[in-house]
């Protein structure tokens, strides 16, 4: 019996199903992560993160709650995490990239809902996410109309705190984040009991500023030919982010890009050069969403890099460390969330202008565009992106998909076809 049982039981989840979860996962992550070759010798430190992502990083959380701390939960990297640190409490993504449950999510949202969504509320129905059970508070926002209303129905079975996040970058629209901030810091001291002083403020700022920090250091490496770690791996990285202690992560992803300067330097890659490198852009790619990635890097091609929340979107900016009173960190922290380009935005030019700057500075050949079916705004945005590359010259492939496996032929075929004319 897997030794992590009576824990699982104890956050009531469905150990059979889980089980079963397990297994599967096991097997994918063996088929798409283990069976790479020349991989870095730091990716030991991501096949264990990832071995025990329900396991020991769990019992760790449930160590903190024993200690007092709370848990908090998110979708989007709206949620400003340093407000969570500075109340000492942990904070975990929720976002969920596999089809388990999804059946049972349609009893709360429509069929033509993102996968994205239905895999949450379904990870939720089908007791198969040990921190969505360890979580003390859930945050949703008013992002896209999938999100925004699914959380109304997410409520009921789990209560939701919403946070408003705009639609514009308006000077109004600013005010209103900033108020939405404080609230969400009200509401977080009430949580934890705590207060947040300016001196932990500064803190979680630094902490998370130093994991922006090192997955910037991280792309920056990958600009390197031939391409140092795998697109893969690299996405692995990101999401695992979202999950690990964070002074632990930026240690380890550190040494890791250690690793990767050593191995430029003696001219060592995970593709031979000349291998054409791709930039992937759109959707979140939630754990285990791996796809796309695996079927883009069996085609012949390698990625190199990431533009999307979990990646570069929501590595990019930094939050203003000069701050010395909470009210000058609080604007600091709105201001460098308001930074951020999401689809959901109206107009939402600066993504165009950060793609086309990204794949010039990663040297890719082209961008593949990912949304999710049903995804409104990365669905508008990707006809968009398509003419801004077009007038730059970067070739550009629009897929759309969900979590199944029922398209991977498909998209081979036409993933081939593309890298053939780079
Ligand atoms: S800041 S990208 S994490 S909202 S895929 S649920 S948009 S229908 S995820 Fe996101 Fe925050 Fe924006 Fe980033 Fe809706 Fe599209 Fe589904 Fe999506």
């Amino acid at each position: 019996e897997n030794t992590h049982h009576a824990m699982w039981e104890k956050l009531n989840m469905d150990l059979e199903a889980h089980d079963g979860l397990l297994e599967v996962l096991g097997k994918f992550y063996g088929d798409i992560y283990l069976s790479q070759e020349n991989r870095l010798k730091g990716a030991e430190y991501l096949d264990f993160v990832l071995s025990e992502v329900h396991g020991l990083r769990i019992r760790e959380i449930q160590d903190a709650k024993a200690e007092g701390r709370k848990v908090v939960g998110s979708f989007c990297v709206f949620v400003p995490e340093e407000i969570t640190l500075a109340a000492d409490a942990v904070h975990v993504g929720l976002c969920a990239g596999a089809e388990a449950g999804s059946e049972l999510a349609e009893q709360l949202v429509p069929r033509n809902t993102c996968a994205l969504i239905k895999s949450f509320i379904g990870f939720k129905l089908a007791k198969l996410c040990p921190y969505i059970e360890s979580t003390d508070m859930i945050v949703g926002e008013t992002t896209c109309d999938g999100k925004k209303k699914a959380y109304e129905a997410f409520n009921e079975i789990a209560p939701t705190y919403v946070m408003e996040v705009p639609q514009t970058k308006s000077e109004a629209a600013r005010e209103l984040w900033k108020a939405e901030v404080v609230r969400y810091m009200m509401e977080v001291e009430k949580l934890t009991g705590r207060t947040i002083t300016a001196e932990k403020l500064k803190q979680g700022i630094k902490i998370l500023n130093n994991r922006r920090r090192a997955l910037q250091r991280l792309t920056s490496l990958r600009a390197a030919s031939p391409a140092p770690i795998s697109g893969r791996d690299a996405l692995l990285i990101n999401q695992i982010s979202f999950y690990d202690d964070p002074i632990r992560f930026t240690a380890k992803i550190n040494e890791l890009c250690d690793e990767l300067e050593a191995r430029i330097k003696t001219g060592e890659g995970v593709a031979p050069a000349g291998t054409p490198r791709l930039l992937l852009s759109g959707c979140p790619m939630a754990v285990p969403n791996w796809k796309l990635p695996y079927v883009v890097e069996s085609s012949g091609a390698v990625i190199v890099g990431e533009e999307s929340c979990i990646g570069t979107r929501n590595s990019r900016d930094l939050v203003d460390e000069s701050g010395e009173t909470l009210e000058e960190m609080i604007d600091a922290i709105a201001d460098r969330y308001m930074k951020i380009d999401c689809a959901c935005f109206t107009p939402n030019h600066e993504r165009l202008d950060h793609i086309t700057a990204l794949a010039r500075d990663l040297k890719a050949d082209g961008v593949i565009h990912y949304s999710l079916l049903f995804c409104q705004p990365y669905t508008h945005e990707s006809l968009k992106v398509d003419k801004t590359l077009q007038a730059e010259g970067i070739p550009m492939l629009s897929i759309e998909t969900d979590y199944s496996m029922e398209d991977v032929e498909q998209l081979k075929t036409r993933i081939e076809a593309f890298v053939e004319t780079l």
